[in-house]
């Protein structure tokens, strides 16, 4: 398979739809089957990853997934003990809003051998969390103050500061189940800034939304939630289909 990151990179010229699927809110069979309906729906990638992990299934839901869809299996770890063997590459996360050192660089030293004992490709992400309006999971859990949603020169900093850091790539988090996504404006003022792709999720609800936020500069959209109580096929092929013709 072509190396991930180049995937990753051709977004930046037509857009790119993942899903997210968190392993501790289904069986690793039924995970598998969710992954197979996204990809026959028009999804990209599947992306793997929760904040907590509450069952000891994430390497077995990886393999499942793995074997039943062609597309990228990419870890999205919540914590350093989301490596996999199975998977095809880990967005390695530093989460740059925060200034809570575990997850600016702890996380990712306890990762780093089992990344390389696995030759796991590794994409080094500045994970940026926008204020949502609400506290979601993953600003509790990692213990830090997302941006605020109204400062974009601020975002714009920090997405810089990743970029020179030599990141590959930014991802925009208003955090899974959000009330606001993040707003255009922000989108807008990071995308110009940089020249790394971009990924924004995190509250998008309707494929109204992700069009618009694929044409505020997202080159890759993430949902999650909005499939987790139960799958439409056609609501999944409506999120493709207005983030691919954005
Ligand atoms: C979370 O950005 C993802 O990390 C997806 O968010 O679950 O709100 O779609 P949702």
């Amino acid at each position: 398979m072509k190396k991930i990151y180049d995937i990753i990179k051709s977004y930046k010229n037509r857009k790119g739809y993942f899903c997210l699927i968190d392993p501790d809110k289904s069986t690793p069979e039924i995970s598998a089957d969710n992954a197979g309906i996204f990809e026959n729906n028009g999804a990209d990638a599947i992306l793997v990853g929760s904040s907590i992990m509450l069952n000891d299934n994430f390497d077995e839901t990886i393999r499942q997934i793995k074997e039943k869809v062609k597309i990228p299996v990419i870890i999205f770890p919540g914590k350093f003990n989301f490596v996999s063997k199975y998977a095809d590459a880990i967005l390695l996360l530093s989460m740059v809003s925060s200034r809570n050192p575990d997850l600016l660089i702890s996380e990712q030293v306890r990762s780093a051998p089992l990344i390389k004992k696995y030759n796991l490709e590794s994409i080094g992400t500045g994970y940026m969390l926008i204020e949502s309006g609400s506290l979601t999971s993953v600003q509790y859990m990692s213990n830090s103050l997302p941006i605020p949603r109204t400062k974009p020169d601020i975002a714009v900093a920090h997405a810089l500061a990743a970029e020179f850091l030599g990141m590959k790539t930014i991802y925009l988090e208003a955090g899974s189940g959000a009330k606001n996504y993040v707003p255009e404006k922000l989108i807008i003022e990071v995308k110009k800034n940089i020249t790394i792709p971009l990924i924004v999720g995190g509250g998008i609800r309707n494929p109204e939304t992700a069009r618009k936020v694929a044409q505020a500069g997202a080159d890759i959209v993430v949902t999650g939630t909005i499939h987790e109580n139960g799958i439409d096929q056609k609501l999944i092929r409506e999120f493709a289909e207005a983030i691919h013709n954005s």
